[in-house]
This record gives structure tokens, sequence and C-alpha cells, in this order.
């Protein structure tokens, strides 16, 4: 949970056309570049470098640009989105991280993963086999990452959540704040885990980046709960992503 550096995407004119898995309504272009620019105004204050790309027309899924690689200390490993719509995100994101990484490597398929369903904490990388991950995406990854010396353990997303870091996220490198719908699978063992207080459950996808944690406005209870468990919280405003499925950790990769 500690970067130096972030890499963004704002939103593009085309996000009407963003996925989502049910229709409450288009976000709006106008709030959602404001709440972008509030969560990078965010990130950098802590110190940390964003690095802000421009918007892609032709993928209205691109500012969640976690979804396109894993980036680890030795080096980035791009996705293969379980979206088709979302594939050629990748190409797009791959120049930046040869800039920023000496060491860049791709799971090439035919398996398919996305970064939404990866949280790497302080002992391994958890993946959750989702919709858009599967078991072969999952081998490929765990390939790589063990040669890099992490040891991967695959999990399980829960049904009709659409990656498994929707409902958690890393609070530092032993406590991860999660959904008791997700935890209660058991995949947390061994670590503190914190509950989002019930009626909460978006709450649950949110960062831990340097010394604040970033996380949807509108969740009191969530955010009195880690506020006395002595997190500094920052809310942002998560509706038009939300329409989209969107969350905290999507807006960025971090580094
Ligand atoms: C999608 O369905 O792919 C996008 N509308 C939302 C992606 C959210 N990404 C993430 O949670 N890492």
């Amino acid at each position: 949970f500690e970067f130096t550096r972030a890499i963004t995407r704002r939103p593009a004119s085309t996000i009407a056309q963003g996925l989502r898995a049910e229709d409450i309504g288009n976000p709006d272009l106008e709030s959602m570049l404001k709440a972008h620019a509030a969560y990078v105004a965010a990130l950098r204050s802590t110190g940390a470098e964003v690095i802000e790309l421009d918007p892609l027309e032709a993928y209205p899924d691109a500012q969640f640009v976690e979804d396109t690689a894993l980036c680890l200390p030795q080096g980035a490993i791009l996705m293969r989105p379980g979206a088709p719509s979302r594939l050629g995100e990748v190409a797009e994101m791959a120049p930046t991280l040869r800039v920023c990484y000496d060491d860049v490597r791709a799971v090439t398929g035919p398996g398919h993963i996305e970064g939404g369903d990866i949280l790497v904490t302080g002992r391994e990388i958890l993946v959750g086999r989702s919709d858009r991950t599967d078991a072969a995406g999952v081998a490929e990854l765990a390939e790589i990452a063990s040669e890099w010396g992490y040891a991967l353990r695959e999990v399980f997303t829960p049904e009709g959540v659409l990656h498994f870091k929707t409902d958690c996220s890393l609070m530092d490198a032993e406590t991860i704040l999660s959904t008791k719908r997700l935890d209660a699978s058991g995949c947390f063992e061994g670590y503190r885990v914190l509950h989002v207080a019930e009626g909460e459950e978006a709450a649950a996808n949110t960062i831990r980046f340097n010394n604040l944690v970033l996380m949807a406005a509108g969740f009191p209870r969530t955010a009195e709960m880690l506020d006395n468990a002595g997190f500094e919280i920052v809310e942002i405003d998560n509706t038009d992503c939300a329409k989209l499925d969107g969350g905290m950790s999507c807006l960025s990769l971090r580094f």
C-alpha cells in the first residue's frame, strides 16, 4: 500500500456505452470528470506522481485502468480481459508501462484475467475467479508470479459480483476490508478482517494509498468504522462510476 506512482485515464465522452450488469441509468460525463479530478488530486496529495492518460473514445470502459495490468515491484504483467470489448485497452496501456518498467510480461491466453480480480497482500497474491477471470488466466499469472517469488492463491468471487475486489480491499499488509458475504467464503483466514456495514456493501472497494484510504462517499457507517480503526479517509463521489460497476480501485494502477 506504499506507492510512488499511479496511472489513471480520464473518462471518455463515450462512457454511456460502458459495460454494466444492471442498467440504473447512464453516467454523466461532467460529474464523472469532476470526481476523477478529485481522485487524482487525492493520490497526488500523498506525494505520489500520477500519470493521467488521455481518454480513449473507442473504449468506454478504459478509465478503469486497473483491469489492464498488474503492477508489482519486479515488473508489470499485462492482463487479458474477459470482456471482449475491453481486450484492446491492454495494448493502449502497454507503452506507458514499458516506460515505467524494464520488465513487462503478458498473459497471452487462451485464458482471461482482469486486474480487478487480483488482491496483492503482504504475503501472497489472491486471485478471484469470476465471469471475467478463468482458471487458465489464473494459471498463466501464477507462472509469472512464481518466477518473481510470489505465492498465488486462487479463490472465488461471489456469484453476481463483478470482480473479487468489488467486495474487498487491502487496508495494510495484514488487514482486509471485506463484505460479510465474501469473508464468509473463508478466503481471508489468517488475516485481520474488517467488515463493511450491513447495507453498505458498495463501500468495500476502497484503496489504501500511502497515508490515505480513498473510499466512495455515502457510506457513513463504514467510514466511521474505518476512522475509529485509525485510517485517514478521503471520500470521493462514486455515483457515476457506480453506474458502470466501477469503484476506487478500478481507476488506477498503483506501484
Ligand atoms: C466493466 O464492466 O468492465 C466496467 N464497466 C467496470 C470495471 C470495474 N473495474 C474494476 O472493478 N476493477
